[in-house]
């Protein structure tokens, strides 16, 4: 019996959801702006013996011994990801992109520090100071926003540093439809005397990718998970240039301080998805998100839905249906019904509870990954804005997104 036949006779109920998740996947438009599809090398990576071994510790200075190729894999993965990203320090072992930030703020804080971040309702995360969160329950979190027009006002951002003197400034999202200006957070975090540091988990694809500006040289610290735009598997990165002396302590913040063990099979994972990260195929991709996701916009404000800022400058896009019938979560609902995968969100000024909200973030870089050029991104956008507008057939939408998604298959074919 091969091995996937041993799963499926073992364990029936695991193996028959995890293919039903494959099909799900492979039928249903995915525009969740956080989610991707990892190459099959990258997934194949991710599967290896390193699962078995603990190596407590940093390359070469571990508290196990037998870690010799351990250290190998780490290394390289700590060099391609330097040289991704220009960067003079990487981290690759946090387990998330929430790892990755709660090992920053234990490596610069002390608890009862005052942090700031974009605020969760206008776009921000919840490791930047949500009171339900560590962020904001150990550290004195404030927050900015956005402005009417849905983009950060970097006056009111200083203003707020000034008045609350914080010591570190977060510049970072999960909503946010521009280009951060990393060198007024610099300069604002240098007026304060505040560590910057950049989170940079929805744009590091991009970045990579060289479209979307990238931090390095303006904050002390980035962090990043692995697994969105920049495709590979689940995961976060810890990376510096700017404060060598800062080095030590963030090693020291993640492991021994947030973290035991690495996840070395994931490690091995992340170097192979930093190798596709350099190829000019990878840079295309990014590309073409960024296509993908303008095109889209176009389409929206051809239809007159509203899109929080008119625009977008990167892979995602809010759109504020205030003045549709629908509330974000109904529509969230209304799309998966059709197969189009969304979720509800806040968007500026939001009057609904974080349950209902006004909004829904998309993003491209899954369909992109899948191979959808722009024509087809206008034709999903207007397959949303008809739902949006209550115009429209179920099954006849139903039928166009298995159209999409059947001529453009997804290799998941991991279980078969
Ligand atoms: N939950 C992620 C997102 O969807 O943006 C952020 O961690």
């Amino acid at each position: 019996m091969n091995r996937v036949d041993q799963l499926k006779s073992f364990d029936p109920e695991i193996f028959d959801n995890l293919l039903k998740e494959r099909d799900r996947q492979d039928a249903q438009i995915n525009l969740i702006a956080s989610e991707n599809y990892v190459s099959p090398i990258v997934h194949l990576a991710s599967m290896n013996a390193l699962t078995n071994k603990y190596a407590e510790g940093y390359p070469r200075k571990r508290y196990y011994a037998g870690c010799q190729f351990a250290d190998h894999v780490e290394e390289i993965a700590i060099d391609r990801a330097n040289q991704l990203f220009s960067s003079e320090y990487a981290n690759v072992q946090p387990h998330s992109g929430s790892q990755a930030n709660h090992a920053i703020f234990n490596a610069l804080l002390q608890s009862g520090d005052t942090i700031m971040g974009m605020s969760l309702n206008h776009g921000g995360h919840l490791t930047h100071g949500a009171t339900v969160n560590f962020s904001g329950k150990d550290y004195k979190a404030v927050t900015y926003g956005v402005n009417e027009k849905g983009l950060i006002d970097y006056d009111q951002v200083r203003e707020i540093a000034k008045k609350t003197q914080p010591k570190l400034i977060i510049a970072g999202f999960s909503a946010y439809c521009g280009i951060l200006d990393w060198k007024k957070f610099r300069t604002i975090a240098d007026e304060v005397g505040a560590y910057f540091l950049a989170d940079i988990a929805h744009v590091s694809g991009l970045i990579a990718g060289g479209v979307y500006p990238n931090p390095i040289e303006e904050a002390d610290i980035l962090s990043s998970t692995t697994h969105k735009s920049l495709r590979g598997p689940r995961g976060g990165i810890i990376l510096a240039k700017r404060n060598p002396d800062l080095f030590k302590s963030l090693n020291f913040g993640l492991f021994p301080g947030v973290q035991g063990g690495p996840m070395m099979h994931i490690i091995a994972s992340k170097a192979v998805a930093f190798k596709e990260a350099m190829t000019e195929d990878f840079r295309q991709y990014q590309q073409q998100i960024l296509k993908n996701a303008q095109a889209m916009v176009a389409v929206f404000l051809e239809r007159g839905i509203q899109v929080v800022s008119g625009q977008t400058q990167n892979h995602l896009v809010l759109l504020d249906l205030t003045n549709t019938e629908h509330t974000g979560k109904a529509m969230q609902e209304k799309l998966e019904e059709v197969g189009i995968i969304t979720n509800k969100n806040t968007v500026p000024n939001e009057q609904r509870s974080p349950f209902v909200t006004s909004g829904i973030r998309l993003g491209t870089p899954a369909i992109t990954t899948r191979g959808i050029l722009e024509n087809e991104a206008k034709e999903i956008a207007h397959l949303i804005s008809d739902v949006a507008l209550k115009a429209y057939d179920v099954n006849q939408i139903k039928s166009k997104v298995l159209d999409i998604t059947q001529s453009h298959p997804v290799d998941l074919n991991y279980l078969v």
